[in-house]
């Protein structure tokens, strides 16, 4: 096993990632330095007495004298002076690899651009009614170094692409890539590309690997070397949907094993996630019987296309979590109503391109409020339908006085919130609490 001592370690970020590092070292006797390039970072006071920060830059001495670098998922590994580190044969890792390297336990790790904690949630609640004693942790909002106090038999690991772009170890007992469509491309100097190759590294090393693959699509790697399993809409996958008169139907080696009427959510991502969450659950050996009483009732997560308040045959849906373009697509190919749907979109775009929603802004009975960052720019897609202003707030109070018995206030962001909220979770409860103020 790995031998920290003696190492001059440094924590890059002194968020919930960089605080399970500090502690998960201070566990071990070593004592590891840490900077933050914030000069009051939120959890300050959560930093263990007796270590060494700084705070404010990345003090290149620092970087440069260590052995080991832990760097955040926030902070992207492609900055210069981290370029430089490496050049000098520093290592830079991520509190991912150092969980990989700690435990033998089985490992699910999740990655995909959307869709990650809805199938991460589905299958931990479909092991956990299997007698399992299992944790879920990463992008999902805990940091996995915490997760090794517990005693678990399994673990499900939520991942995004800024946790994989560090992680080299990681040895999955079952490894899948839900999708990749256009996302955080600020942050990859080489685009999508970079993010694509990133996100199907979770395969390298991984048992049994679950790949969406599309008709003559290319398989992510050499499939004479490595033992996977498909999912997707064509019928030679191992798991596939078909539609039957309008109706969604899960098979599993075309067997029928799923009538997704019978869920109560409902949206084609979710019958993908759900026949996702079936494909590991058999790789896993988990009793089929559970997992489909499981999939029927599970009720989803909060902030993703969730209604939340219905007042005069309005209908308010919050889907705060849809923080890139794909998803707010997703959102709008679900609303099948008559009325119109008022979209709040707007935040922090990064970079996307956002013109595959003109199609569904031309076609739909849609008025489209921009805000944020982006939201200008965004209220350019489709002009005749979009109307601009600053903030959230201002655009549901103006929607308020417009809408109609039937329609549909949806918040589908498609864009970071951190431009004017410390989260999604911020922006979707305001958007709740609005929703009850207003109608
Ligand atoms: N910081 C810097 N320099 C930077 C960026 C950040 O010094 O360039 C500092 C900040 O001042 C802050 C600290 O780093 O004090 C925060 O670190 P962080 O941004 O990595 O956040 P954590 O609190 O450690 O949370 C991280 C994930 N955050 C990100 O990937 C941005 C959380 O995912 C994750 O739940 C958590 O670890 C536990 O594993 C959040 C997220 O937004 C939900 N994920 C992105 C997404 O889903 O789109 C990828
Ligand atoms: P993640 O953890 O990857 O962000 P979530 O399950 O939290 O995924 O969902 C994030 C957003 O993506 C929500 O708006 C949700 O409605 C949407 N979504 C969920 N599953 C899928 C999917 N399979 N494909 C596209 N969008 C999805």
């Amino acid at each position: 096993s790995y031998n920290y001592f003696g190492k001059k370690i440094l924590i890059l970020g002194l968020g919930l990632t960089g605080i399970s590092c500090i502690n998960f070292f201070l566990k071990k006797g070593i004592k590891p330095r840490a900077i933050d390039e914030c000069k009051k970072p939120n959890f300050l006071d959560k930093i263990p007495k007796d270590i060494e920060y700084r705070l404010g830059k990345l003090e290149k001495d620092w970087i440069l004298e260590s052995d080991l670098i832990v760097i955040s998922p926030g902070i992207s590994s492609f900055k210069s002076i981290l370029i430089k580190a490496r050049s000098l044969g520093i290592h830079i890792i991520s509190d991912i690899e150092l969980f990989s390297r700690e435990t033998k336990c089985p490992i699910i790790s999740i990655t995909g651009t959307n869709g990650k904690s809805t199938v991460a949630t589905m299958v931990k609640k479909i092991a956990e009614k299997s007698g399992y004693k299992v944790f879920l942790g990463g992008n999902i909002g805990f940091p996995v170094l915490e997760m090794l106090n517990q005693k678990a038999n399994l673990y499900i690991l939520e991942l995004s692409s800024f946790q994989l772009e560090t992680t080299f170890s990681l040895k999955s007992k079952i490894a899948v890539v839900l999708n990749i469509t256009e996302d955080h491309l600020d942050r990859y100097p080489e685009g999508f590309e970079q993010y694509k190759k990133i996100k199907l590294s979770i395969y390298n090393q991984a048992e049994i690997c679950l790949i969406k693959l599309k008709k003559g699509g290319k398989k992510p790697f050499d499939t004479q070397f490595k033992k996977y399993i498909s999912f997707g809409i064509c019928q030679n996958n191992n798991y596939h949907i078909n539609y039957e008169k309008e109706k969604a139907i899960l098979y599993c080696k075309n067997k029928k094993v799923l009538d997704t009427s019978n869920m109560f959510l409902n949206g084609y991502h979710n019958y993908e996630n759900a026949l996702i969450s079936l494909a590991i659950s058999d790789a896993m050996k988990f009793n089929r019987e559970i997992a489909i009483n499981t999939l029927k009732q599970f009720s989803g997560l909060p902030h993703r296309f969730q209604t939340v308040h219905i007042n005069n045959n309005i209908s308010w849906i919050n889907d705060s979590k849809s923080t890139n373009v794909d998803s707010t697509k997703v959102a709008l190919q679900n609303l099948n109503i008559k009325g119109t749907i008022w979209l709040l979109l707007g935040g922090d775009g990064k970079s996307s391109n956002f013109n595959i929603l003109k199609e569904y802004f031309e076609k739909l009975k849609i008025k489209i409020y921009c805000f944020g960052k982006d939201g200008l720019s965004l209220s350019k897609l489709c002009k005749k339908k979009s109307v601009y202003v600053e903030t959230l707030k201002q655009a549901i109070i103006l929607i308020s006085k417009k809408i109609q018995p039937g329609d549909v206030v949806l918040l589908s962001p498609g864009c970071s919130s951190k431009d004017q909220f410390s989260n999604f979770e911020e922006r979707g409860n305001l958007f709740i609490e609005l929703s009850k103020e207003m109608n």
